[in-house]
């Protein structure tokens, strides 16, 4: 087995065993060259692109430009979204049957973005019945810690008892839960092509980006196949009339198995 998996794949054995097993302990873990060099570079230039084109959202505009669904709306950035490799390592690392929530690219702006604080994903969504929604975090550039990495807490991932926390405050989060002031924070600088998976409860925020380039990430989102929409509002589900109970199904959200297929 190897690490990385800069050719593609639609096998997830790929995937080295002790990186799933710190994902399982940690709540999220670092794979090297999830997309090769090339791609990255591609991708990056159509990130920005489509981020210029596509409508992005108002909320946390000082932190990073957001612009959720990207690939339903920009062909470069559907692919990327449904790459296999993302698909099939996803699914090794939570080994349940999974389908695709939503993807974003975030880009932070050069010197003058803030951090992205501390929270955890799993509050903002509209779901019942998802425990192991798991987000894929990919360097377009390199990112060091610098340009606005990732940091996590590690081991947390159990905890669903937290409610939504405000990305724009760096006490939120240890307000509701205050024990977290202790724990160890791990930072992960990427190389462009390398991505994070994280747990959708592992607590983590991003630093700002002090340099003189946007930082470029583009993050696809994944969630239990048998998820239900719960009936509270989400950019998503808002246009879709769905009834609280419904799954989640069709063609905005495709199941990992289908994108391995593609
Ligand atoms: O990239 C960032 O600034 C934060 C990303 C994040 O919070 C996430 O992907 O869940």
């Amino acid at each position: 087995m190897t690490t990385t998996l800069d050719q593609r794949t639609t096998d997830g054995s790929r995937l080295n065993a002790s990186l799933i097993d710190a994902y399982r302990r940690d709540g999220f873990v670092h794979v090297p060259g999830i997309i090769s060099a090339a791609e990255s570079e591609t991708y990056r230039v159509a990130a920005l692109d489509a981020a210029q084109r596509l409508k992005t959202m108002e909320y946390a505009k000082s932190v990073f430009d957001q612009c959720v669904n990207a690939w339903t709306q920009d062909e470069a950035m559907k692919e990327l979204t449904l790459h296999p490799n993302i698909a099939a390592a996803a699914e090794a690392l939570v080994g349940v049957k999974l389908r695709l929530w939503h993807d974003q690219i975030l880009i932070k702006q050069p010197k003058t973005s803030k951090p992205t604080e501390f929270h955890q994903d799993q509050p903002y969504w509209p779901h019942a019945k998802s425990t192991h929604p798991i987000s894929c975090w990919v360097a377009l550039c390199d990112v060091p810690v610098e340009r606005g990495c990732m940091t996590f807490i590690a081991g947390q991932q159990h905890r669903d008892d937290l409610v939504e926390q405000d990305l724009q405050s760096d006490r939120s989060m240890f307000e509701v839960c205050p024990e977290l002031t202790w724990e160890k924070r791990v930072t992960v600088p990427l190389r462009a092509g390398d991505c994070t998976f994280h747990h959708g409860r592992a607590p983590h925020m991003a630093t700002p980006n002090f340099t003189d380039d946007p930082r470029v990430a583009h993050v696809i989102i994944y969630i239990d196949a048998d998820t239900v929409y719960d009936g509270r509002p989400h950019v998503v589900t808002d246009p879709l009339g769905l009834e609280a109970g419904s799954t989640l199904d069709g063609d905005l959200f495709p199941t990992a198995a289908s994108v391995r297929q593609r």
